[in-house]
């Protein structure tokens, strides 16, 4: 398999001129080469079978210790001017940034083979997909690739009706992490990185398109392309409602995409759209409507069992690939809180000793499709995607935000998202557990200024008269024990039930100076072991504490100058001068 489109040739030829591998493959993402680059992998050790009979067709990848986690101090947005990366954004010269990486490319697939992979992100006959092709000397990219986007035969013969796709270079290098570097040009619409194997660094549809030259495009063409699960919420009388949340890296979005109703819930279903992007359109009647760029899940593995997500728990039980968790005696995998099993070997493949910390790595992922899922939507295929009732942005904190609570508008809305903060978890590298600003979760992944992507967000509300409501959830407040206060995963669709209810003016609210909150008894505790003070508290603000935290967003806002939106700075001081008031 070679290609018609000279731009894709031409491109593959002077990528294997740079970086000179012994084999060039075309992946026409069939099961069959899938099975053929598995079996490769065991062969070098790059894979592990696992235990055939619990886990049939699952693999276990160790990856380099030193290469566990996205790294966001060596990722960089390329564009001509640097104000249009901003604040948000680690910026180099486009020229710079090529020769810096192209001098590490050079001669980098020596002895490898070269896999061509042409993708699609979204369903593939649907106008809002996009088409990339990324060129990577990592087997173990490819086969994710598969599971995690539509690859293959089927995508190439878009891209050359097109004629445009996202370049995406890759290479593994040497793993060192002086020599890693994930650049984007969105101005080119290309990506180079180099120097990891794992997940966001090197998947380059995921979190390098579909996000941060995604969200350049978006901006360009009106639409937004957004760290956001989609959930489908069907109520007993048949009443379904989709929802778009964006929640940081590992606070919960998988989760809640694939929640299972619990038994005081009989009768309502959950129909999972996406787990990680989603991408943003208004049709023509002004709804807006998602569709998922992936196909597949890339998620957390920790913290996953048969009370939490007994859905994720079963679904990673075959087909899946497994990257830095444990194993026990009998090879089957293990991480902390799977409640069953122990582990005899660590994520890095030494015998376990619990002195030498977790078992499996706190970031260790799953690979797994998105088929597998038993509350898969089907309208995960659907071209025009699905319409949204509500966007709930929401963050990890211990204190201060409640458990939920309404925008009073689209403007309003837009501030509550710039202002989410959170704390940091192990999806990057560097410290866990400190709080920062991450903007609609998206401080990793917007390709450009923060500025103007506030800016796009507002122009919205010219656009439609009939935009989502939005909403902030925080699932994670904690009592001085450490103790969470709500006890969330399948227990959160009462927190849903309350945002449709407010989306179909069923349920009235009050009015606090920070948005809107439920009256106590409107949210459903029955059967819940959690006492009225703890509900009274996760539903009130405290205004001194709220005072100080809208300082501190003055002055984030205040820290991107001159572009940021005068609208955004005005929905800042009438939230801070209603504080005062309150007070
Ligand atoms: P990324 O894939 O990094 O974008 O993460 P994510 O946002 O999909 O997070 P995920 O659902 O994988 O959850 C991350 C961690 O938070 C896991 O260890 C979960 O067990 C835990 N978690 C998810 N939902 C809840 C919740 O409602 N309450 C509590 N306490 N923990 C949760
Ligand atoms: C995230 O960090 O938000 C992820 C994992 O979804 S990764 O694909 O590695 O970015
Ligand atoms: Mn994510």
């Amino acid at each position: 398999m070679t290609t018609t489109l000279s731009a894709l040739q031409d491109w593959v030829d002077q990528v294997a001129k740079l970086t000179q591998p012994e084999d060039i493959h075309w992946c026409n993402g069939s099961d069959a080469e899938y099975k053929r680059l598995v079996n490769q992998m065991c062969r070098s050790g790059d894979l592990i079978p696992l235990n055939e009979d619990d886990y049939p067709n699952c693999y276990l990848h160790r990856s380099d210790p030193s290469d566990v986690a996205r790294v966001e101090h060596l990722t960089f947005v390329c564009t001509e001017h640097e104000d249009d990366a901003g604040p948000n954004n680690h910026w180099m010269n486009p020229a710079e940034a090529h020769e810096k990486v192209d001098a590490l490319f050079d001669g980098a697939m020596q002895g490898r083979t070269m896999y061509v992979i042409p993708y699609c992100m979204g369903p593939i006959d649907s106008p809002y997909a996009r088409s990339g092709v990324e060129i990577t000397d990592s087997p173990y990219v490819v086969v994710n690739m598969k599971i995690m986007t539509r690859m293959g035969a089927k995508a190439l013969a878009r891209i050359e009706r097109e004629g445009t796709f996202v370049k995406g270079l890759h290479s593994i290098g040497d793993l060192s992490p002086e020599r890693r570097f994930i650049m984007h040009f969105p101005e080119e619409l290309s990506i180079k990185s180099i120097g990891s194997g794992y997940g966001g660094n090197a998947l380059l549809g995921k979190k390098c398109h579909a996000l941060r030259i995604a969200s350049w495009q978006a901006r360009e063409e009106g639409w937004l392309a957004e760290h956001m699960l989609i959930v489908g919420v069907e109520s007993p009388e048949g009443e379904t409602h989709y929802l778009a949340c964006a929640f940081p890296s590992a606070c919960g979005k998988t989760n809640l995409a694939m929640l299972i109703p619990p038994k005081s819930h009989p009768g309502w279903k959950i129909w999972t759209l996406g787990d990680d992007i989603a991408w943003l359109h208004l049709d023509d009647e002004g709804q807006l409507r998602a569709i998922n760029p992936e196909a597949g899940y890339f998620g957390v593995v920790p913290g996953t069992n048969a009370q939490t997500n007994k859905n994720a728990f079963d679904m990673i039980k075959g087909d899946t690939i497994f990257t830095n968790v444990a194993v026990t005696a009998d090879n089957q995998p293990w991480w902390e809180d799977k409640k069953v099993g122990s582990p005899s070997t660590d994520w890095q493949g030494h015998a376990f000793d619990s002195r030498n910390g977790p078992a499996a790595h706190p970031n260790s992922r799953f690979t797994v499709s998105a088929r597998k899922n038993p509350s898969y939507s089907e309208l995960a295929e659907a071209p025009e995607g699905v319409p949204i009732s509500a966007l709930v942005f929401g963050g990890r904190r211990k204190e201060l935000a409640p458990l939920v609570y309404e925008a009073k508008s689209w403007r309003h809305g837009v501030l509550i998202g710039a202002s989410v903060a959170s704390e940091t978890t192990a999806a990057s590298s560097g410290a866990v557990g400190v709080v920062r600003r991450d903007p609609m979760a998206m401080k990793p992944f917007c390709g450009y200024n923060f500025a103007d992507y506030w800016a796009h967000w507002l122009s919205f509300a010219e656009k439609s008269d009939r935009l989502p409501k939005m909403f902030h959830v925080n699932w994670f407040r904690q009592d001085k024990t450490g103790k969470y206060l709500w006890p969330g995963f399948g227990e959160n669709l009462r927190v849903l039930r309350w945002i449709i209810d407010r989306c179909e003016n069923r349920v009235d609210g009050i009015e606090t100076p920070i948005g809107i909150l439920p009256r106590l008894e409107d949210i459903d505790v029955s059967g819940l072991d959690v006492a009225p003070e703890t509900m009274q508290s996760l539903l009130s603000i405290d205004t001194e504490q709220w005072q100080h935290e809208m300082e501190s967003v003055a002055e984030y806002l205040d820290s991107y100058g001159d572009r940021l939106p005068e609208d955004l700075r005005q929905v800042q001081q009438q939230v801070a001068e209603a504080l005062k008031q309150a007070d």
